[in-house]
């Protein structure tokens, strides 16, 4: 079969006889129709209970949730087989796999020949963003795991009102999603941007399995975004209320399992003095230029997939919360209680009597690290179960965004909070950012690598289009729809995780952070003060409230410190890294470097 024949968008091809082209070469016994109700998802529980692929919680304290076990060689997202299938390569760009369609059609369709024998094929009908907005997306994902239709019936809006929606427009995008053998040899995600499409073969692992949420609505959505004059973005989305009641908008950028789900769902221990965060969104923001000329953002997401290790009643109460009914849990461990646990989630020793995440007894000992549940477990929850979701969170045209944060994990050189002095210096700030690597993807751990806007592994397209992308949308030109950006958001850089000399973390994080975001609202408001750095503007020590946070004034100076000789090495670094990108890379981007060079005395 021609890789054309399997897209509707290629050649009109109804969905009825994409399903029936796809089926003909899966081979399942049975095609089930998801209508997204709550009988079918019960259904589909009774049925995994039978066979044991899922474990019940204790249905007094964790009600309707569950415990799913995946295969051992299938816990995170799997980059080295990610592939973005353009026609030519320079349009996947040097930071994508890159595989030409033809090639696709030859290495990896055949994986899906008779791969869903002796199973049932899932059409999943689901639409990305409220189905009132005129920005909701839909899809259609085919898969033989029943794990993936409950996750996506808590991730998406799923069912029959996403195949009204196609019914009415016409448009979706097809997604094909087999186990096959789980044989991670035999693991592709495969991304077809030009018609819209995704193939993942080999994984049942949410990010790559869940085609809603990595695969399209970040790598096709950015696609689609940058020729349309929008952002499909890696970021969470917060409100921050203020004690005059106003709420101010912010979206961050962080790599994955780097806190973006403890920010969007903070606790303010700022509330007394009328400080409160509200959250839209913890993974994925789409941002339009509205009529107003600001930047609205909307999550497209129904859910949270979050990582669940270091989420606790004191770090994350409202995550905590929001996942105690209706929620699949994945590769935590189990109590003698039947509820899950992770690491972080109590304080103490760990409950004993435990199974580890592997379904082996876990005893704890002290001695050695081995953990009870996977680094990278998750939490499958609805969003409106939130303690702190937003009123506002699924408002069809978004929030508007004052401010974009971009963060990462840095022992060293970042310091807390830093403020670009405009659009273009900001694109630098997020092209350039770094950050220590996480149990989110396969591969080692704690190595600094640079991220840009934190989309490494999720930009669709040439990354060095997409800087260009960034920069045209602060440009005040009219994009493709006739819009411009008159008020663009500031753009801040956080690091939560500096430490000192003696390899402790500098500052409490979690909470606390929102005496940051309070910084960054009054900057936006024109107020809190801030002084000129090679970098930046970075808060005088007496701009951040810290009353009651027992900070030595050392402390607080080295927070806030910017050396010059490791923004020097830095400046070199991110200057060898932009280069890779050779004549794509904007002269602005290159422009930033140079002026940062000069700034900390590089002749
Ligand atoms: C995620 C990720 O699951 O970024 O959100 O890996
Ligand atoms: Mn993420």
């Amino acid at each position: 079969m021609a890789i054309a024949e399997t897209s509707v968008r290629q050649d009109g091809q109804s969905l009825e006889s994409w399903i029936d082209a796809c089926a003909a070469h899966t081979r399942p016994d049975r095609i089930h129709w998801c209508d997204g109700s709550q009988a079918e998802y019960d259904a589909i529980v009774a049925e995994m209970l039978a066979n044991k692929s899922l474990t019940q919680l204790n249905p007094a304290t964790y009600p309707n949730s569950y415990l799913y076990r995946s295969d051992k060689s299938d816990v995170a997202r799997t980059e080295e087989v990610t592939f973005i299938c353009t026609e030519r390569q320079r349009d996947a760009g040097i930071t994508n796999n890159w595989m030409p369609p033809s090639q696709a059609q030859q290495r990896v369709w055949p994986l899906f020949k008779d791969a869903m024998r002796g199973r049932t094929m899932y059409v999943i009908p689901y639409l990305m963003g409220t189905p009132s907005s005129p920005f909701a997306k839909a899809g259609v994902e085919l898969t033989d795991s029943p794990y993936v239709v409950l996750s996506m019936r808590t991730m998406t809006r799923m069912g029959q009102v996403a195949l009204d929606h196609i019914r009415a427009t016409g448009a979706y995008a097809p997604g094909l999603h087999s186990l096959g053998d789980l044989d991670p040899n035999k693991r592709f995600i495969m991304h077809f941007p030009e018609e819209e499409m995704v193939w993942s073969v080999g994984s049942g692992y949410g990010g790559n399995a869940l085609l809603g949420k990595k695969c399209l609505a970040l790598r096709l959505a950015s696609y689609t975004a940058r020729r349309e004059g929008w952002l499909a973005e890696h970021m969470l989305i917060l409100g921050l209320q203020d004690p005059t009641g106003n709420v101010t908008y912010m979206a961050g950028a962080f790599p994955s399992a780097c806190g973006k789900t403890n920010l969007a769902m903070l606790v303010s221990p700022l509330e007394a003095q009328g400080y409160r965060v509200w959250t839209v969104g913890d993974d994925i923001a789409w941002m339009r230029i509205g009529p107003d000329g600001r930047l609205w953002a909307m999550n497209p997401e129904a859910g949270f997939f979050g990582v669940a290790p270091g989420t606790g009643a004191d770090t994350n109460p409202n995550a905590i919360a929001t996942a105690h009914s209706n929620t699949i849990f994945t590769n935590v461990a189990l109590t003698a209680e039947k509820e899950p646990w992770w690491e972080g989630m109590t304080t103490g020793t760990p409950p004993a009597g435990m199974t580890d995440w592997l379904g082996q007894p876990y005893q704890y000992d002290p001695a050695n690290k081995k953990v009870a549940a996977h680094a990278n477990s998750r939490f499958t929850a609805p969003a409106r179960q939130c303690p702190s979701i937003s009123p506002h969170w699924e408002d069809p045209q978004g929030v508007p965004i004052s401010a974009i944060i971009f963060g990462g994990r840095r022992a060293r050189v970042a310091p807390l909070v830093y403020q670009s002095r405009s659009w273009e210096h900001g694109v630098y700030v997020g092209a350039t950012m770094a950050s220590e690597t996480t149990a989110a993807a396969t591969g080692k751990v704690g190595v600094v690598r640079r991220d840009p806007m934190a989309m490494l592994p999720f930009c669709g397209y040439n990354m060095a289009d997409y800087f260009q992308h960034w920069l045209d949308m602060g440009q005040r030109v009219a994009n493709a729809q006739g819009q411009r950006l008159t008020a663009p958001p500031a753009i801040f850089h956080v690091n939560w995780f500096r430490k000192g000399t003696d390899g402790k973390f500098l500052w409490p994080g979690f909470g606390q952070n929102v005496r940051v975001l309070r910084w960054m609202l009054e900057r936006i408001q024109g107020r809190g003060a801030a002084q000129e750095t090679p970098i930046g503007h970075v808060p005088t020590p007496d701009a951040l409230d810290l009353e009651g946070l027992n900070l030595s004034p050392a402390t607080v100076a080295a927070l806030l410190h910017v050396d010059r000789n490791e923004w020097r090495t830095e400046a070199l670094d991110s200057g060898r890294f932009l280069s890779e990108f050779g004549d794509d890379l904007p002269a602005t981007l290159r422009e930033q470097n140079s002026a940062l060079l000069r700034e900390v005395g590089w002749h």
